[in-house]
């Protein structure tokens, strides 16, 4: 429960001999690029590192210098490291299986930016007020003094541009740009970066998107929108649930609409993602129907059928919004 300073942080780490590092569970673009890149600072450091991750790295993250070296936590013999070392994890579920190793270390020191986090580690360096846990990463690289190379500056950029959607949204000040800049200084080449990141979206996610944006319909007067896809519409494409991640966004970037949501028929029922803009508060919608998440981004599985799910959740939205 201790909560400590960078300059705590960065002692903890520079007198450890053997660190395993672990991130969160469902890996995005900030938990491996900080994982990736406070295992090459420690290996910069003189110090034996293993990472580890409960699932295996997305596809389109692959490209990630050093992602091979990951591994999966189940064969990691606990007793081998000095140091536990946790990143981007709210709380000890959200790291899976790695909690297993994590808790078994003498010093456990959580890294974190998240507002909700639990201080689980028995150290915790946790400062919500940044945009990602790469933001911290970097201020590491600042107090021990370690050089960043080309290869560290792609990964924190990773993390930096993933968690406030390439620069739209979030906590961005003057550090957190000023730390953007220390990338550039370090050698990021930044297009093809964002390209790979943020531009380039498989052929299964751009033929499911036509078949959403093909199913999108208004309501409440324009200020609710939704869209839907079928069991039919993920067989006719050959995509898999994981490719419909971020439409449901396309429905609420649109002039007018407060709220959305894309409901997707899965093998385990009807998955409902929510999205708001402020002052609107779509978590608790989602936890009247089960399900949870943010006050903007929230979701729920009904097991209704796709027509009665959909019915009910576009009742409760006009509820809210209005019926016009
Ligand atoms: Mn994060």
């Amino acid at each position: 429960m201790n909560e400590i300073s960078l300059k705590q942080a960065t002692d903890t780490l520079t007198r450890a001999d053997r660190v395993f590092v672990c991130t969160h569970v469902e890996p995005d673009g900030d938990a491996l690029g900080s994982l990736l890149s406070l295992g090459s600072l420690l290996r910069k450091m003189g110090k034996q590192v293993t990472l580890a991750c409960q699932d295996p790295v997305p596809e389109n993250l692959r490209f990630l210098p050093g992602s091979g070296d990951i591994r999966r936590p189940d064969g990691v013999d606990a007793d081998a490291f000095d140091l536990a070392c946790s990143i981007d994890a709210s709380d000890l579920g959200r790291i899976g299986s790695a909690a297993r190793v994590f808790s078994a270390c003498p010093r456990r020191l959580a890294i974190d930016h998240h507002a909700s986090n639990t201080r689980f580690g028995l150290e915790n360096y946790v400062d919500s007020t940044v945009a990602s846990s790469g933001n911290l990463v970097c201020r590491l690289f600042g107090e021990t003094g370690v050089r960043m190379d080309e290869n560290d500056a792609l990964l924190l950029y990773a993390a930096l541009s993933t968690d406030t959607g390439n620069f739209s949204f979030g906590q961005m000040d003057e550090e957190f740009f000023l730390q953007m800049a220390g990338l550039m200084h370090a050698g990021l080449d930044i297009s093809p970066a964002a390209r790979q990141l943020h531009l380039i979206k498989s052929p299964y996610h751009i033929k499911l998107l036509g078949r959403a944006i093909a199913s999108l319909r208004f309501f409440s007067g324009g200020r609710q929108a939704g869209m839907r896809l079928t069991h039919a519409d993920f067989e006719k494409t050959g995509a898999k649930p994981e490719h419909a991640e971020g439409i449901v966004n396309r429905a609420l970037n649109i002039y007018g609409v407060e709220m959305c949501y894309l409901a997707s028929e899965e093998e385990d029922g009807v998955k409902f993602n929510l999205r708001a803009v402020p002052p609107h508060d779509v978590s608790r919608i989602a936890v009247e129907f089960g399900g949870g998440g943010h006050l903007l981004a929230s979701g729920f599985t009904s097991r209704k059928p796709l027509n009665d799910a959909v019915r009910a959740l576009r009742a409760r939205m006009e509820a809210e919004l209005g019926r016009e």
